[in-house]
Protein backbone atom coordinates (compact mmCIF):
# COMPACT_ATOMS: atom_id res chain seq x y z
CA UNK A 1 0.00 0.00 0.00
CA UNK A 2 1.23 3.51 -1.15
CA UNK A 3 -0.42 6.11 1.34
CA UNK A 4 0.23 9.92 0.63
CA UNK A 5 -1.16 12.32 3.71
CA UNK A 6 -0.92 15.93 2.92
CA UNK A 7 -0.46 18.34 6.18
CA UNK A 8 -0.10 21.50 7.63
CA UNK A 9 1.12 22.17 10.91
CA UNK A 10 0.59 20.79 14.19
CA UNK A 11 -2.75 18.91 13.84
CA UNK A 12 -2.28 17.62 10.74
CA UNK A 13 1.51 16.45 12.02
CA UNK A 14 -0.42 14.80 15.09
CA UNK A 15 -2.76 12.42 12.46
CA UNK A 16 0.59 12.16 10.20
CA UNK A 17 2.20 10.30 13.01
CA UNK A 18 -0.92 7.90 13.67
CA UNK A 19 0.00 7.38 10.16
CA UNK A 20 3.56 6.31 10.84
CA UNK A 21 2.59 4.10 13.63
CA UNK A 22 0.30 1.68 11.53
CA UNK A 23 2.15 2.15 8.31
CA UNK A 24 5.55 0.74 7.57
CA UNK A 25 8.32 3.44 6.14
CA UNK A 26 7.64 2.56 2.63
CA UNK A 27 4.13 2.23 2.31
CA UNK A 28 3.94 6.25 3.50
CA UNK A 29 4.90 9.45 1.88
CA UNK A 30 3.63 12.80 4.34
CA UNK A 31 3.89 15.99 2.20
CA UNK A 32 4.24 19.18 3.77
CA UNK A 33 2.80 22.35 3.09
CA UNK A 34 5.66 25.16 2.41
CA UNK A 35 3.61 28.17 1.88
CA UNK A 36 3.95 29.04 5.25
CA UNK A 37 8.04 29.47 4.80
CA UNK A 38 9.95 32.85 5.15
CA UNK A 39 13.09 34.08 5.91
CA UNK A 40 13.46 36.06 9.06
CA UNK A 41 16.94 37.57 10.24
CA UNK A 42 18.22 36.19 7.27
CA UNK A 43 16.82 32.66 8.54
CA UNK A 44 15.11 30.15 6.26
CA UNK A 45 12.14 29.17 8.00
CA UNK A 46 9.45 26.14 7.14
CA UNK A 47 7.32 26.17 10.10
CA UNK A 48 5.00 23.14 9.00
CA UNK A 49 8.02 21.27 7.38
CA UNK A 50 9.79 21.18 11.07
CA UNK A 51 6.53 20.74 12.45
CA UNK A 52 5.51 17.38 10.88
CA UNK A 53 9.75 16.37 11.65
CA UNK A 54 10.01 17.25 15.22
CA UNK A 55 6.54 15.56 15.48
CA UNK A 56 7.79 12.42 13.92
CA UNK A 57 11.15 12.43 15.45
CA UNK A 58 9.23 12.82 19.00
CA UNK A 59 11.44 15.98 20.03
CA UNK A 60 7.91 18.38 19.45
CA UNK A 61 6.98 20.89 22.01
CA UNK A 62 4.25 19.58 23.64
CA UNK A 63 2.38 22.52 24.93
CA UNK A 64 2.23 24.25 21.25
CA UNK A 65 2.95 21.53 18.80
CA UNK A 66 5.74 23.80 17.32
CA UNK A 67 9.04 24.08 18.06
CA UNK A 68 11.18 21.63 20.07
CA UNK A 69 10.56 20.55 23.43
CA UNK A 70 12.67 21.21 26.17
CA UNK A 71 13.47 24.20 24.66
CA UNK A 72 15.32 27.35 25.65
CA UNK A 73 15.07 31.15 24.46
CA UNK A 74 18.43 32.46 25.36
CA UNK A 75 19.12 33.22 21.76
CA UNK A 76 15.62 34.95 21.35
CA UNK A 77 16.49 37.04 24.74
CA UNK A 78 19.34 38.35 23.08
CA UNK A 79 18.08 39.60 19.65
CA UNK A 80 15.35 41.21 22.10
CA UNK A 81 18.46 42.68 24.07
CA UNK A 82 19.46 44.35 20.94
CA UNK A 83 16.46 45.83 19.73
CA UNK A 84 16.21 43.16 16.79
CA UNK A 85 12.98 41.19 15.91
CA UNK A 86 11.31 39.28 18.49
CA UNK A 87 7.85 38.52 17.48
CA UNK A 88 8.41 35.20 16.01
CA UNK A 89 10.05 32.83 18.74
CA UNK A 90 13.01 30.87 17.70
CA UNK A 91 14.32 28.35 20.06
CA UNK A 92 18.08 28.04 20.80
CA UNK A 93 17.28 24.24 19.47
CA UNK A 94 15.29 25.39 17.19
CA UNK A 95 17.43 27.33 15.17
CA UNK A 96 20.00 24.79 14.90
CA UNK A 97 17.44 23.23 12.18
CA UNK A 98 17.30 27.02 10.44
CA UNK A 99 20.97 27.67 10.28
CA UNK A 100 21.84 24.39 9.01
CA UNK A 101 19.20 24.68 6.35
CA UNK A 102 19.99 28.17 5.61
CA UNK A 103 23.85 27.34 4.81
CA UNK A 104 22.96 24.42 3.09
CA UNK A 105 19.96 26.12 0.85
CA UNK A 106 22.95 28.75 0.46
CA UNK A 107 25.28 25.90 -1.27
CA UNK A 108 22.51 25.04 -3.97
CA UNK A 109 20.71 22.14 -2.25
CA UNK A 110 16.82 21.78 -2.59
CA UNK A 111 14.48 21.96 0.21
CA UNK A 112 14.31 18.53 -0.54
CA UNK A 113 17.97 16.61 -0.24
CA UNK A 114 18.04 19.03 3.10
CA UNK A 115 14.67 17.83 4.52
CA UNK A 116 15.68 13.98 3.94
CA UNK A 117 19.14 14.86 5.51
CA UNK A 118 17.63 16.70 8.52
CA UNK A 119 15.15 13.51 9.15
CA UNK A 120 18.04 11.13 8.82
CA UNK A 121 19.72 13.11 11.25
CA UNK A 122 16.89 12.92 13.21
CA UNK A 123 16.32 8.92 12.99
CA UNK A 124 13.00 9.87 11.09
CA UNK A 125 12.34 6.29 9.24
CA UNK A 126 8.84 7.60 6.87
CA UNK A 127 9.51 9.61 4.35
CA UNK A 128 8.36 13.45 4.44
CA UNK A 129 8.84 15.52 1.73
CA UNK A 130 8.10 19.43 1.12
CA UNK A 131 5.51 20.29 -1.19
CA UNK A 132 7.85 21.93 -3.24
CA UNK A 133 11.60 22.94 -3.93
CA UNK A 134 10.75 26.44 -5.12
CA UNK A 135 9.59 29.25 -3.10
CA UNK A 136 6.08 29.91 -2.81
CA UNK A 137 4.37 32.30 0.08
CA UNK A 138 1.18 33.35 1.07
CA UNK A 139 -0.24 36.25 1.27
CA UNK A 140 -3.12 37.17 3.58
CA UNK A 141 -5.39 40.00 2.04
CA UNK A 142 -7.25 41.57 5.35
CA UNK A 143 -9.05 44.73 5.91
CA UNK A 144 -5.76 46.30 7.34
CA UNK A 145 -3.74 45.35 4.17
CA UNK A 146 -1.84 42.12 2.90
CA UNK A 147 0.44 40.44 5.30
CA UNK A 148 3.16 37.89 4.80
CA UNK A 149 1.43 34.70 6.55
CA UNK A 150 3.83 34.49 9.57
CA UNK A 151 3.31 38.21 9.72
CA UNK A 152 -0.79 37.41 9.74
CA UNK A 153 -0.27 34.38 11.81
CA UNK A 154 2.08 35.30 14.58
CA UNK A 155 2.89 38.68 14.65
CA UNK A 156 -0.95 40.21 14.00
CA UNK A 157 -2.31 37.18 15.98
CA UNK A 158 -4.41 36.67 13.22
CA UNK A 159 -6.75 39.84 14.07
CA UNK A 160 -6.65 41.53 10.79
CA UNK A 161 -10.22 40.77 9.00
CA UNK A 162 -9.20 38.38 6.24
CA UNK A 163 -10.78 38.99 2.39
CA UNK A 164 -8.80 36.60 0.54
CA UNK A 165 -5.49 34.85 -0.28
CA UNK A 166 -2.48 34.69 -2.98
CA UNK A 167 0.03 32.11 -3.14
CA UNK A 168 2.95 33.87 -4.49
CA UNK A 169 5.01 31.80 -6.61
CA UNK A 170 2.82 29.21 -7.29
CA UNK A 171 2.27 29.18 -10.84
CA UNK A 172 6.15 29.06 -11.47
CA UNK A 173 6.59 25.92 -8.70
CA UNK A 174 6.36 22.30 -8.90
CA UNK A 175 5.36 19.34 -6.93
CA UNK A 176 8.62 18.29 -5.49
CA UNK A 177 10.25 15.16 -6.66
CA UNK A 178 8.84 13.46 -3.51
CA UNK A 179 5.44 14.99 -3.77
CA UNK A 180 5.28 13.99 -7.54
CA UNK A 181 6.35 10.51 -7.07
CA UNK A 182 3.90 9.64 -4.85
CA UNK A 183 1.16 11.22 -6.01
CA UNK A 184 1.56 9.25 -9.73
CA UNK A 185 -0.45 6.08 -9.75
CA UNK A 186 0.95 2.90 -9.15
CA UNK A 187 -0.27 -0.63 -10.28
CA UNK A 188 -4.03 -0.77 -9.96
CA UNK A 189 -4.68 -2.56 -6.31
CA UNK A 190 -1.20 -1.25 -5.02
CA UNK A 191 -2.02 2.56 -4.54
CA UNK A 192 -3.63 3.08 -0.92
CA UNK A 193 -5.48 6.70 -0.20
CA UNK A 194 -4.52 9.97 -0.17
CA UNK A 195 -5.23 11.50 3.22
CA UNK A 196 -6.00 15.31 3.34
CA UNK A 197 -4.98 15.79 7.64
CA UNK A 198 -7.07 18.21 9.28
CA UNK A 199 -5.58 21.11 8.73
CA UNK A 200 -6.42 24.30 7.24
CA UNK A 201 -7.76 24.00 4.00
CA UNK A 202 -7.21 27.82 2.96
CA UNK A 203 -3.84 28.46 4.03
CA UNK A 204 -2.24 24.95 4.93
CA UNK A 205 -4.17 22.12 2.37
CA UNK A 206 -4.74 24.83 -0.70
CA UNK A 207 -1.25 25.81 -1.59
CA UNK A 208 -0.50 21.96 -2.50
CA UNK A 209 -3.34 21.34 -4.53
CA UNK A 210 -3.13 24.52 -6.33
CA UNK A 211 0.59 23.40 -7.41
CA UNK A 212 0.60 22.94 -11.30
CA UNK A 213 -1.08 19.56 -11.53
CA UNK A 214 -1.63 18.15 -8.51
CA UNK A 215 -5.52 18.84 -8.50
CA UNK A 216 -6.23 17.72 -11.49
CA UNK A 217 -3.94 14.43 -10.87
CA UNK A 218 -5.69 13.67 -7.31
CA UNK A 219 -9.24 14.24 -9.33
CA UNK A 220 -8.47 11.90 -12.02
CA UNK A 221 -6.54 9.16 -9.92
CA UNK A 222 -8.26 6.12 -9.27
CA UNK A 223 -7.37 6.01 -5.31
CA UNK A 224 -9.50 7.03 -2.54
CA UNK A 225 -8.78 10.73 -1.65
CA UNK A 226 -10.37 11.43 2.29
CA UNK A 227 -9.93 14.06 4.28
CA UNK A 228 -10.60 14.67 8.18
CA UNK A 229 -12.30 17.99 8.95
CA UNK A 230 -9.86 21.01 11.12
CA UNK A 231 -13.30 22.24 12.28
CA UNK A 232 -15.25 20.33 15.28
CA UNK A 233 -18.20 21.63 16.83
CA UNK A 234 -18.26 24.88 14.27
CA UNK A 235 -14.49 26.03 15.65
CA UNK A 236 -11.17 24.83 14.64
CA UNK A 237 -8.65 23.08 17.19
CA UNK A 238 -5.96 25.47 16.51
CA UNK A 239 -5.42 28.27 14.52
CA UNK A 240 -7.86 30.66 12.71
CA UNK A 241 -9.59 28.80 9.91
CA UNK A 242 -12.91 28.84 11.96
CA UNK A 243 -12.32 32.48 12.05
CA UNK A 244 -11.48 32.93 7.87
CA UNK A 245 -14.33 30.80 7.43
CA UNK A 246 -16.80 33.70 8.92
CA UNK A 247 -14.42 36.71 7.71
CA UNK A 248 -15.20 35.28 4.03
CA UNK A 249 -18.67 34.62 4.86
CA UNK A 250 -18.90 30.75 4.58
CA UNK A 251 -20.38 28.91 7.66
CA UNK A 252 -18.14 27.85 10.56
CA UNK A 253 -18.74 24.25 10.15
CA UNK A 254 -17.25 20.15 9.47
CA UNK A 255 -19.85 20.51 6.59
CA UNK A 256 -18.41 23.89 4.88
CA UNK A 257 -14.97 22.08 4.64
CA UNK A 258 -16.41 19.07 2.94
CA UNK A 259 -18.35 21.69 0.32
CA UNK A 260 -14.70 23.13 0.03
CA UNK A 261 -13.33 20.17 -0.81
CA UNK A 262 -16.44 18.98 -3.08
CA UNK A 263 -15.53 16.66 -5.94
CA UNK A 264 -11.67 15.93 -5.19
CA UNK A 265 -12.72 14.02 -1.92
CA UNK A 266 -14.29 10.43 -2.50
CA UNK A 267 -14.74 10.68 1.70
CA UNK A 268 -14.52 12.54 4.49
CA UNK A 269 -14.25 12.00 8.72
CA UNK A 270 -16.18 14.12 11.11
CA UNK A 271 -15.81 14.19 14.64
CA UNK A 272 -18.37 12.81 17.04
CA UNK A 273 -19.28 16.02 18.09
CA UNK A 274 -20.33 16.63 14.79
CA UNK A 275 -22.14 13.25 14.09
CA UNK A 276 -25.86 15.31 13.03
CA UNK A 277 -24.00 16.34 9.76
CA UNK A 278 -23.54 13.20 8.89
CA UNK A 279 -26.33 12.70 6.91
CA UNK A 280 -26.28 16.28 5.23
CA UNK A 281 -23.03 15.74 3.91
CA UNK A 282 -23.51 12.11 2.94
CA UNK A 283 -27.02 13.65 0.99
CA UNK A 284 -24.54 15.90 -0.85
CA UNK A 285 -22.75 12.61 -2.20
CA UNK A 286 -19.56 12.49 0.11
CA UNK A 287 -19.02 9.00 2.27
CA UNK A 288 -18.67 10.15 5.48
CA UNK A 289 -17.53 8.46 9.05
CA UNK A 290 -18.22 9.87 12.48
CA UNK A 291 -15.05 8.89 14.73
CA UNK A 292 -13.16 10.83 17.79
CA UNK A 293 -10.80 13.42 15.76
CA UNK A 294 -9.40 15.36 18.52
CA UNK A 295 -6.29 13.76 19.17
CA UNK A 296 -4.68 14.37 22.70
CA UNK A 297 -2.42 11.44 23.20
CA UNK A 298 -0.21 9.14 20.91
CA UNK A 299 -3.79 6.47 20.99
CA UNK A 300 -5.77 8.69 19.80
CA UNK A 301 -4.00 9.72 16.58
CA UNK A 302 -3.31 5.82 15.71
CA UNK A 303 -6.75 5.10 16.33
CA UNK A 304 -7.55 8.05 14.23
CA UNK A 305 -5.21 6.78 11.29
CA UNK A 306 -6.52 3.11 11.76
CA UNK A 307 -9.56 4.50 11.17
CA UNK A 308 -8.75 6.54 8.26
CA UNK A 309 -6.94 3.42 6.45
CA UNK A 310 -10.26 1.23 7.11
CA UNK A 311 -12.52 3.63 5.20
CA UNK A 312 -10.26 4.23 3.00
CA UNK A 313 -10.40 0.29 2.10
CA UNK A 314 -13.69 0.63 1.62
CA UNK A 315 -14.00 3.16 -0.85
CA UNK A 316 -13.61 3.42 -4.37
CA UNK A 317 -12.54 6.62 -6.09
N1 LIG B 1 3.66 30.11 16.17
C1 LIG B 1 3.28 31.09 17.01
O1 LIG B 1 2.08 31.25 17.25
N2 LIG B 1 4.22 31.94 17.58
C2 LIG B 1 5.55 31.81 17.34
O2 LIG B 1 6.35 32.59 17.85
C3 LIG B 1 5.97 30.74 16.48
C4 LIG B 1 7.30 30.49 16.22
C5 LIG B 1 7.67 29.38 15.44
C6 LIG B 1 9.01 29.07 15.23
C7 LIG B 1 9.37 28.01 14.47
C8 LIG B 1 8.38 27.20 13.88
O3 LIG B 1 8.74 26.15 13.12
C9 LIG B 1 7.04 27.48 14.07
C10 LIG B 1 6.67 28.58 14.85
N3 LIG B 1 5.33 28.88 15.07
C11 LIG B 1 4.96 29.91 15.90
C12 LIG B 1 4.27 28.09 14.45
C13 LIG B 1 3.90 28.60 13.05
O4 LIG B 1 3.89 29.95 12.90
C14 LIG B 1 2.50 28.09 12.67
O5 LIG B 1 2.12 26.97 13.41
C15 LIG B 1 2.36 27.64 11.25
O6 LIG B 1 2.98 28.39 10.31
C16 LIG B 1 0.87 27.47 10.90
O7 LIG B 1 0.71 26.19 10.42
Amino acid sequence: MNVLALSGGVGGAKLALGLSRCLAPDELTIVANTADDFTHLGLRICPDLDTVMYTLAEISNPEVGWGQQDETWQCLGALSDLGAESWFRLGDRDLATHLVRTERLGDGQTLSHLTEYLCEQLNIQHQLVPMADQSVSTQVDTEMGRFSFQHYFVRERCEPKVTGFEFEGIEQARPSPGFQAALVDRAEGDDGPIVICPSNPFVSVEPMLALPGVRTTMVDSHRPVIAVSPIVGGEALKGPAAKMMAELGIEQSAMSVANYYGNLIDGFVIDTVDAELQPMIEQSGIPTIVTNTVMVTLADRIQLAEDVLSFAATLRS
